[in-house]
């Protein structure tokens, strides 16, 4: 059986199994669309796909995996030093973009239109092979390509078709970028292996997803905490049949009063890039709030203490997570360093979180080793990026950027910049808007004369944290 299992007619057609950007796919015109591309792509060493939520990006991303080209997703707004970085760090000598974006910078790789409309005859998918390369940050550097197989993604959706009891029956919803894990390999390739249909909302409003009328429900925290915030459209939920929460922990408030208005307790599920799903609480187990529940099948997890010692399943010791099952990615792209540092000599990732595992097997995450990596509105974000990025600025002599409490965003990037001439916070945020993805511009800047460190010189973050406590709780909006 391919991957994408539920496009090779065995399910029937359906009229609207894609509806993205306003356009709306039948399988049979999807496959005859990423068919087309995959003629024009075969044998290439990867395609780029500049990765709009549109029906464009869904063909490419088809017609790679049809192909055996694996697919490197780029984000739509990533400026041209992150975009740059992408395209030649994964050797993707084509980018596929819709019409309107032909004449898109592409840093020597070549730009191939798609269209939708466009029919041709998909060839038989591949047994294996590597089919996505996803870009995520680490805390220092720039973005590391991420190299998923077909194998992976296949056992992650499965894992979650029988966690949540997903079935050819679900309309799923959601509005999330489709360059990550998250929006893409879930919130597409999810439907089109399992069955059913996908409505994309272009963003993720409370009145987009209102208005959907889906049966299964796809959010990050910030998306689920704007949802409870609205009681009309919270409440028209409730004939769903599944909301979950994941890539950022939900809030136990969010999760109450979304219980409390739609009549669903959210599921909520926890897990990386380089992992695919490895936790989650189960649509026929208990939902507890707080808690990301137990291994998907296929998974498994250990704790770990700081001297490589296990930690007792006590619900209250805490130890880094680490996995391994047949979800893990095969590692970063030309990079054994970081491949060496992420994993155990018996083969376990480590993830970099910090959690409890209770006697009952239940997970909780209860935070990150680093201060470095940051979880704003569910986008992963390296510390250092965001101040290499400002370094480059000329008014800046240094930086310092953390993840500060935010009520909306679960974490807002806050930047203490010490400057060498005379400049503003706004523009400071412009430049890295500019520079990198917008997600990753600071949402406040703080200009200051020195930063604290310690006898090293290392700065303390800690204590640029304490400092915002100390200042009282934020709303990034
Ligand atoms: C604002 N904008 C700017 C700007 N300031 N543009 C340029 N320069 C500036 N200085 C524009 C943006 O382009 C955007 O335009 C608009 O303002 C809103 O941007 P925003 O303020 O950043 O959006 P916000 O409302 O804060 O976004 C919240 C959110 C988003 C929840 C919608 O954070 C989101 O989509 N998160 C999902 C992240 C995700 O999918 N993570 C999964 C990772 S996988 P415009 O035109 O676009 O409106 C993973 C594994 C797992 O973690 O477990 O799942
Ligand atoms: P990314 O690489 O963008 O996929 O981000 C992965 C990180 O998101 C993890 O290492 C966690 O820190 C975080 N994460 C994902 N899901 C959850 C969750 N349910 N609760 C807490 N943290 C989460």
């Amino acid at each position: 059986m391919g991957l994408l299992s539920a496009l090779d007619g065995g399910f029937g057609d359906a009229a609207d199994a894609v509806t993205v950007d306003g356009a709306v796919l039948s399988r049979e015109r999807l496959r005859a669309a990423a068919g087309a591309v995959a003629a024009r792509i075969a044998g290439a060493p990867a395609l780029a796909v500049l990765a709009r939520p549109t029906a464009e990006t869904v063909v490419a991303t088809v017609a790679g995996l049809l192909a055996g080209v694996p697919v490197v997703p780029v984000p739509p707004d990533a400026g041209p030093k992150e975009r740059e970085h992408i395209l030649r760090d994964s050797g993707a000598p084509l980018l596929a973009v819709a019409a309107r974006d032909a004449g898109t910078e592409a840093y020597g790789a070549q730009v191939l239109t798609v269209d939708p409309d466009e029919r041709g005859t998909a060839p038989a998918e591949p047994e294996d092979g590597t089919a996505f390369v996803l870009y995520t940050s680490g805390t220092t550097g720039a973005p590391k390509g991420v190299l998923l197989s077909r194998g992976a993604v296949a056992a992650g959706l499965d894992a979650l078709a029988d966690a949540w009891a997903w079935t050819p029956q679900d309309t799923l919803v959601h509005g999330l970028p489709l360059f990550h894990v998250h929006g893409l390999i879930l919130g597409v390739l999810g439907p089109l292996r399992i069955g059913g249909s996908l409505v994309h909302t272009g963003r993720p409003t409370p009145e987009a997803y209102a208005a959907a009328g889906g049966s299964l429900y796809f959010g990050v925290p910030t998306v689920w905490s704007r949802v409870a915030a609205d009681t009309a459209a919270a409440r028209a939920l409730a004939p769903a049949r599944l909301l979950v929460s994941g890539s950022a922990p939900l809030p136990v408030p969010v999760f109450e009063r979304l219980a409390a208005l739609t009549g669903h307790a959210p599921i909520e599920r926890y897990g990386m890039t380089e992992t695919l799903i490895t936790l989650s609480t189960r649509a026929d187990g208990e939902r507890r709030p707080g808690s990301v529940g137990l291994p998907v099948a296929g998974v498994r997890t250990r704790l770990v203490a700081e001297d490589g010692s296990p930690v007792p399943h006590d619900a209250e010791t805490v130890g880094e997570l680490q996995v391994s099952g047949a979800t893990l990615s095969d590692g970063y792209l030309g990079r054994p360093d970081a491949d060496a540092e992420s994993r155990t000599a018996d083969g376990w990732f480590r993830t970099g979180d910090v959690a409890v595992i209770g006697p009952d097997g239940f997970h909780r995450i209860v935070g990150r080793a680093s201060v470095d990596l940051i979880k704003s509105g569910g986008f992963r974000i390296g510390a250092g990026e965001v101040e290499a990025a400002l370094r480059d600025h000329p008014a800046v002599a240094d930086a310092a950027v953390v993840g500060a409490p935010d009520a909306d965003l679960g974490q807002a990037i806050v930047a203490y910049v010490i400057p060498s001439a005379e400049v503003d916070g706004a523009a400071l945020t412009a430049f890295v808007a500019e520079r990198l993805s917008v997600h990753k511009r600071p949402r406040r800047v703080v200009l200051v004369d020195e930063l604290p460190r310690n006898a090293m010189g290392k700065v303390l973050k800690k204590r640029l944290l304490d400092a915002e406590a100390a200042a009282g709780p934020h709303s990034s909006r």
